[in-house]
């Protein structure tokens, strides 16, 4: 979902979170939407969302957030929550290595549902227990440059990164709708058939005449 529109905001963009449950999405939801974190928070069931406008390059910019359940069980429709979507933050738990060996089976689900030009953040959540730590930002890292994926280590505790986490993917995500938009005006003045051109074209039962609809 990147719409371009008038009024309240320049562009509107879908982002998804996704990662195994408990590693942190709906409290890094809660920490940038409301700038509120929950100790004792839930298992998300089905599908939430939240919004937070910001300033990219002196555009407004309405991320709009989807967060979901980690557990299988809970989760909503799988297509339906990639459809539209832009940009995804991939969380896992920086103490807890399975979700972290467990990026490449969301990175296979992000393949088969999301665009394929979808921004994809890997977060490292829970920075603020560093003394539990099972998995070392370098091998993140690795795994980031590896699946070109941006890399940050976050705390939705401390709001330490979030801020920085969703201004980065929309911030990609918007120099890429940029670069589109500016290629696709390149392209639309390269081609352009003047107004009104009348085109005959011949197919076998005879001549059948197209009027041009170009409107450049
Ligand atoms: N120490 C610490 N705890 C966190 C942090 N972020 C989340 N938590 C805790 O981790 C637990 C799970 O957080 P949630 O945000 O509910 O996790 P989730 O990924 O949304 O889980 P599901 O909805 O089940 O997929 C909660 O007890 C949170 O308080 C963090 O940055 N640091
Ligand atoms: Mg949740």
């Amino acid at each position: 979902m990147a719409y371009k529109v008038d009024h309240e905001y320049d562009y509107l963009f879908k982002i998804v979170l996704i990662g195994d449950s408990g590693v942190g999405k709906s409290n890094i939801l809660s920490r940038f939407t409301r700038n509120e974190f929950c100790l004792e928070s839930k298992s998300t069931i089905g599908v939430e969302f939240a919004t937070r406008t910001i300033q990219v390059e002196g555009k407004t910019v309405k991320a709009q957030i989807w967060d979901t359940a980690g557990q299988e069980r809970y989760r909503a429709i799988t297509s339906a929550y990639y459809r539209g979507a832009v940009g995804a933050l991939l969380v896992y738990d920086i103490t807890k290595r399975q979700t972290f060996e467990n990026v490449q089976r969301w990175l296979r689900e992000l393949r088969d549902h999301a665009d394929s030009n979808i921004v994809i953040m890997l977060a490292g959540n829970k920075s603020d227990l560093n003394h539990l730590r099972a998995v070392s930002s370098e091998d993140a890292q690795n795994l980031a440059e590896k699946e070109t994926l941006s890399f940050l280590e976050t705390s939705a505790l401390e709001a330490f990164n979030v801020e920085k986490a969703f201004q980065t993917i929309l911030f990609d995500i918007y120099q890429i709708i940029s670069k589109k938009a500016l290629a696709a005006q390149e392209s639309a003045s390269a081609t352009t058939v003047p107004h009104g051109t009348t085109i005959n074209v011949s197919n076998i039962s005879g001549t059948v005449e197209k009027k041009s609809c170009c409107s450049n």
